[in-house]
């Protein structure tokens, strides 16, 4: 699905702003007719931004059920004759839209898009009434998965508890921005652009979905907006003879402009994308960009902020940017579940490696932390056909959406799954399969430092391994000889059983910014500052290491739980983007040479 762009031939509309909002605890509102008549006692919300933290109260804070959001727009009379489109970059979980009293759709994915053709439905004179129905409520038939358990309380009401697989906030509402915009009747429906670089000269593959009737015509622009390559029909190869390479140094992009045309070579659509030439492979166990081997430095980030949840915002998403950036990051992965298509493109723009990763978190026995015996969840049924489906096609969509990004350079099937199970083999395998048909990027996996890499039976499948270590923390609390001895063993018994580059997907300790200790202890900036270079230098000691990603960007929030202090504080920075000092050690290593190929 493209991103919705204003074009020679494309309008558009942000509805961004403040709805009109109200719990719906009985779930009576589509049978009381507020689709069509509005929602009758609301209060203001902001769009995008979850719903949880805006208000003082603790009943919408913590409410499980539906929510119905509200607003109002005028549409363009000169719109009347384009195809006009009502999108949501991302509603969680659950959603029906209703235009004026008409159902135009519906959506279980909270963070992928969706889109309706709404011109049949928007009047040309009077406003236009869009009516949301949002549902938090998590099952084991989707991702992330989880179960709502209700109890009938003393006056006959009933309670909900969320039980919730993952260690984050169960954020909800509409998350990112919302648009209409309008294409031409006969317009281009979708573009795939795959890039090859050999160390002078790129070639830009494009494919292009429009009517059959229309030509396509594609001409690649230099940043001084001079025509470099031209191409026409559905699939073409532009090349550049004398190619920028796009890296996170260097992000240089060009702007691909497409033009649909009819026989008399009048232009009937027009859409662009910033186009990043590069090469990235895996091959004798390392990544390699344009050529060279590459090591990743980073973090496992989470959409989370203070007051707006996992809403989108620009001023946190830049600000994120800079003190990566500044701390000497090349890349970050979106755990656990796709981020806001701006993020990709700022990725794209300021330089960024990202491991896109889809909302497969948690496929295990276990909440959080993650510790203990792992109980059957492929083999029991737990998983089923139902939830396997969701995934398959959550991985298709991301893949869909993101692929023409160069920032994204592979996709992460899930995060910590029940991977010693023999029955995930044939799991994984057809995801494995369907993501080859689709794309020839990298592909990882990222394991729970409990699976054994000798019973795990899905690392064989992928071509990079992602590990969550946290010994000396979950393990040996506090311990960091011993924890930095079982991380050396735990990534020797995966060095010696696997062949593929393994990157350290998350290492990290909670840590109270302003709490000092000396000697160190758990909590206290200097554990989270020693852990981390104990671990660097273990990382160090191996050549299958190819990258290391920290745990986390910024404290962020989580459910209420005892092993948690208002959120997860594995943060290098504070919530609100301040640095705790473990910024200054990462930055010291990751701004200086490493060692060799590293
Ligand atoms: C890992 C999870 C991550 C958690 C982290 C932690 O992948 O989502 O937040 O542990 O416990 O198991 O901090």
């Amino acid at each position: 699905m493209l991103y919705p762009r204003m074009t020679e031939k494309r309008q558009k509309k942000p509805l961004d702003g403040v709805w009109m909002f109200q719990l719906d605890p009985n779930g009576k509102g589509a049978e009381e007719g507020w689709p069509a008549q509005g929602i009758p006692s609301p209060i203001h919300m902001p769009v995008p931004s979850s719903f949880n933290d805006i208000t003082t109260s603790e009943e919408i804070r913590d409410f499980l059920g539906d929510v119905w959001y509200e607003t109002f727009t005028y549409v363009p009379s000169e719109w009347m004759t384009e195809r006009i489109m009502l999108r949501f970059g991302a509603v969680a979980h659950h959603a029906k839209v209703w235009v004026n009293g008409h159902l135009v759709v519906e959506s279980h994915n909270g963070f992928l898009p969706f889109e309706a053709d709404v011109t049949p439905f928007v009047n040309e004179e009077k406003m236009n009434r869009i009516v949301v129905k949002v549902n938090n409520e998590l099952s084991w038939d989707m991702l992330p998965p989880g179960e709502v358990m209700e109890e009938v309380i003393e006056d006959g009401e009933v309670k909900k508890t969320l039980h919730q697989q993952h260690d984050f906030f169960n954020y909800a509402g509409i998350h990112r921005s919302v648009f209409l915009y309008t294409t031409p009747q006969t317009f281009i429906h979708s573009l795939k652009v795959g890039t090859d670089f050999n160390g002078k000269s790129g070639r830009v593959a494009v494919e292009s979905g429009s009517h059959p009737s229309a030509f396509v015509h594609y001409s690649l622009k230099n940043h001084q907006g001079e025509v470099i390559a031209e191409g026409k029909g559905t699939k073409t190869d532009l090349q550049v003879p004398e190619a920028e390479a796009w890296s996170p140094e260097h992000p240089y992009l060009y702007k691909l402009d497409v033009y649909l045309k009819d026989e008399e070579g009048a232009t009937l659509d027009h859409y662009y994308l910033n186009v990043g030439i590069r090469k990235i492979e895996v091959k004798n166990q390392q990544l390699w960009l344009n050529g060279s081997p590459i090591y990743l430095k980073g973090f496992g980030k989470h959409e989370d902020a203070v007051l707006r949840g996992k809403g989108y915002d620009p001023v946190t998403n830049l600000r994120d940017m800079y003190l990566m950036k500044e701390t000497g990051a090349n890349s970050f992965r979106t755990a656990h579940y796709p981020y806001a298509e701006e993020v990709l493109q700022s990725a794209d723009e300021l330089g960024f490696l990202v491991i896109d990763e889809t909302s497969a978190v948690g496929l295990l026995s276990q909440g959080v932390p993650a510790t203990g015996n792992l109980e059957p969840v492929f083999s029991n049924g737990k998983i089923s056909s139902r939830l396997k489906e969701y995934h398959l096609d959550t991985l298709q969509r991301l893949i869909e959406r993101d692929r023409n990004h160069p920032s994204v350079i592979m996709w992460s099937l899930s995060n910590e799954a029940s991977t010693m199970e023999p029955e995930a083999e044939f799991y994984y395998k057809t995801l494995v399969e369907v993501v080859r048909k689709l794309d020839d990027r990298p592909i990882m996996n990222v394991n729970l430092m409990l699976i054994e890499p000798e019973k795990c039976v899905v690392s064989k499948l992928v071509d990079i391994i992602g590990l969550n270590v946290y010994f000396g923390w979950y393990s040996t609390p506090g311990d960091l000889k011993a924890g930095t001895a079982d991380l050396r063993n735990y990534l020797d018994r995966w060095a010696k059983t696997h062949d593929q580059p393994i990157v350290i997907t998350e290492y990290g300790v909670d840590t109270v910014p302003g709490l000092h200790k000396v000697p160190s202890v758990m909590f206290s900036e200097e554990f989270q500052v020693q852990f981390l270079e104990r671990y660097h230098d273990v990382f160090d000691e191996f050549a299958e290491v190819i990258g290391e990603q920290v745990w986390n960007f910024a404290d962020f929030m989580t459910k209420q739980d005892t092993v948690r202090v208002d959120g997860n504080k594995k943060g290098v920075f504070t919530r609100d983007r301040q640095p705790k000092m473990a910024q200054y050690t990462l930055q010291k290593r990751w701004k200086s040479p490493l060692r060799e190929g590293k």
